[in-house]
């Protein structure tokens, strides 16, 4: 299997985000993709290959054009403000305000973001648009006849939205992909999303498409991170009604719950009968993970891969998260080896 990869992912280096009531060192960091990238070297997975540029266009399918614009300028406005050090939102626009965007760079941070663990530095937008490269290119080469690609994302996108940002993402890479496949020619495309987080942005940016079916497995909102979506009546709307499968997972949950809901998840998939499958790739239900509750050992990655293998559709691998940090590698490309050895 080929790796799609840039060292440009390094430009986000965020100093803090605010967890559990306390400004701490970023979990979401380069070494991550650093050890990933050395992992499939070591394991000679395939061929490493630098992403191709693809321009704004494939991007704005996806994110609206006011949330582009303030992600390119938010730095350079806030260093005018404050200076240079990362900035956070300060206040959300939660129930009995309005949501009308300010002017004043405090003002637009917290418009747009949805928490303050996801810090914006001088390197955020170039790096973001690094990821969806690797995601847009991963996913060419796939339309291109590639059974299987790993792009190697890093920041991740699962959690940003049309026009929010937050849990570490900026733009949803996998929903890039998935729209470009569509756009070029694909009929139906599934995501998978596997991270241990509820992928909150990738469902609403398709939650009434009928032409993108999204199942993801993730602690439930009720226990965790991002809390406001990720229940199971999440079902779709209009168009989309039927297109949306939630399997939220109580803290704790083992391999063989957890393997029991994949398998819910892939027979949905099958009968859906995608033309292509995007797998938002996220090692933390790993069980040393530093943020999550899930059990899964490092084997079970391998597992996960040959599953998702039977599915038997060209098939685009997005890393997203997975934060205890020393043994990514090996569990990520578990996922990706134990795909190609089914
Ligand atoms: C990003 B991805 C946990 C705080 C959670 C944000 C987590 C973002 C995860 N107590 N902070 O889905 O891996
Ligand atoms: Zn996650």
């Amino acid at each position: 299997m080929k790796t799609v990869y840039t060292e440009r992912h390094a430009l986000q280096d965020g100093q803090s985000e605010l967890i559990d009531g306390k400004l701490m060192p970023c979990w979401e960091r380069p070494r991550r993709a650093e050890l990933v990238i050395a992992r499939v070297r070591e394991t000679g997975l395939g061929p490493v290959i630098a992403p191709r540029e693809h321009g704004i266009e494939p991007v704005a399918r996806v994110h609206t054009a006011p949330y582009l614009r303030f992600l390119e300028t938010a730095w350079d406005a806030w260093v005018a403000e404050h200076g240079a050090y990362d900035a956070l939102p300060l206040i959300w626009p939660t129930r009995t305000f309005r949501h009308i965007e300010p002017d004043a760079i405090d003002g637009k941070v917290s418009f747009f973001a949805m928490d303050a663990g996801t810090p914006i530095m001088a390197g955020t937008w170039q790096a973001a648009r690094a990821s969806a490269d690797v995601a847009l290119t991963a996913a060419g080469m796939v339309r291109n006849g590639e059974r299987a690609v790993f792009g190697l994302c890093r920041p991740p996108g699962h959690h940003a939205a049309a026009d929010v940002f937050g849990g570490y993402c900026f733009l949803n890479n996998a929903a890039i992909a998935a729209q470009a496949l569509v756009d070029r020619g694909a009929g139906r495309v599934a995501i998978l999303d596997v991270d241990y987080h509820h992928g909150n942005g990738t469902q609403a940016i398709f939650y009434d498409r009928p032409d993108v079916l999204f199942v993801s497995l993730h602690g439930h909102p009720r226990q965790e991170f991002p809390y406001f979506l990720g229940y199971e009546d999440e079902t779709g709307e209009a168009a989309g009604e039927g297109a949306n499968l939630n399997l939220p997972l109580a803290w704790g949950t083992d391999f063989e719950a957890w393997s029991a809901a994949l398998e819910t998840g892939c027979r949905r998939i099958a009968e859906w009968g995608p033309d292509a499958l995007v797998v938002s790739v996220g090692v933390d239900t790993f069980k040393d993970d530093p943020i999550s509750h899930f059990t899964l050992e490092s084997e079970d990655f391998l597992r996960i891969g040959e599953r998702i293998a039977r599915l038997g559709r060209p098939t685009v691998f997005l890393m997203e998260g997975g934060y205890a940090i020393e043994p990514i590698g090996i569990n990520a490309v578990n996922v990706l080896a134990g795909f190609e050895q089914a």
